[in-house]
């Protein structure tokens, strides 16, 4: 049984938090994982506050156990989620894409566990100041933003920045990486891509067999020109984006124009044209669907066998 301070701090029993991932972590997905004895995570960056009650709610009859919502800062109604989660009383928040400091005082005030993914040493400094109760520390190996640093080099030089609990994120779909982040010295982790392929993940199939069938070397960064790196599956879509934000005369304008919308018809209508396929760098590992549970069950007795087995290095 692998059980670190995260579990206590959450009231979880997998140190495992899932991804809030923009237009895929729905109810569905959130209660499943937090069913299973994970941190489910209802994405926030999709819906405006309205969307996200009802999301929320509809969690709660889904399952009683403890689970969370993410606050994507750069939404166009990241106000009104912000409002949400505290009319909602909402326990544990994550927050992703930015500088989640404005928001602090009246979360905190409200009693929430904010935990913010944090991308550098500075921001992990400032998040544990600010009052972050923890911190993920996401590696460029993840899907969707990214940040410039990668989960074997950002995760210990955040763990040694501070003295709050660090999750590991970025790269992790396996008991493999949940022992090798617990040795970085994170005390958890969260994953996102191998959820993607959960029986109760609510996506088009045709993002979920793109996943299944991804190799090690089909995932792209785009918009690292606009100061905004996301990395998705080789589709036409980032074929087309890759090649559009390199012509000199584009505008930040008709770039975002033609990104509008290409998250939810990925997800929601696996149009493999024109949709953006969000997914890290470990896609290649995934080969099937499970439930979250079997997930979750399969990942922790793996990390235990090889934790277990470490000492075979140790002379
Ligand atoms: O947020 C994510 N991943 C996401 S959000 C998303 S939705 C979307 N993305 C792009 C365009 C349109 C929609 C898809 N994937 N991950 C969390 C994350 N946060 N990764 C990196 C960071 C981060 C980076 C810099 C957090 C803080 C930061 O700096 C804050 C500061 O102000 O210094």
């Amino acid at each position: 049984m692998i059980r670190t301070p995260i579990c206590e701090l959450f009231g979880i029993k997998y140190p495992i938090f899932q991804g809030g991932m923009a237009w895929v972590a729905d109810a569905s997905l959130a209660a499943a994982v937090s069913n299973a004895g994970g941190l489910g995570i209802i994405a926030g960056m999709n819906s405006n506050g309205e969307q996200l009650r009802a999301e929320i709610r509809k969690c709660r009859e889904m399952t009683s156990k403890p689970f969370g919502v993410n606050v994507m800062l750069m939404s166009p109604f990241v106000d009104e989620v912000a409002h949400t989660v505290v009319e909602e009383h909402v326990s544990i928040l994550t927050t992703g894409a930015g500088n989640p400091g404005k928001y602090m005082p009246a979360w905190l005030e409200a009693g929430i566990r904010v935990v913010p993914v944090v991308a550098s040493i500075g921001f992990a400094r400032l998040a544990e100041k600010r009052g972050a109760c923890a911190v993920i520390a996401e590696g460029a190996e993840s899907g969707g933003h990214i940040g410039k640093l990668h989960t074997m080099a950002l995760v210990p030089q955040i763990c040694d920045a501070v003295k709050i609990p660090v999750l590991a994120a970025g790269g992790i779909g396996d008991g493999r990486g949940v022992a090798a982040a617990l040795m970085l010295g994170a005390q958890g982790v969260q994953v996102g891509t191998r959820f993607l392929v959960a029986k109760e993940c609510t996506i088009s199939q045709t993002y979920k067999d793109k996943v299944i069938k991804a190799s090690e070397l089909d995932t792209v960064v785009t918009g690292e020109s606009l100061g905004d790196a996301v990395r998705s599956l080789k589709t036409p879509f980032s074929r087309e984006f890759e090649k559009k934000e390199h012509e000199a005369d584009i505008s930040r304008e008709e770039l975002e124009k033609f990104g509008a919308g290409a998250l939810r018809r990925a997800a929601r209508e696996g149009d493999a044209q024109n949709g953006c396929f969000l997914a890290g760098e470990i896609a290649g590992l995934i080969k099937k669907e499970q439930s979250a549970k079997e997930m979750i069950e399969e990942i922790f007795g793996e990390a235990e066998k090889v934790l277990g087995g470490a000492d075979q290095w140790v002379k």
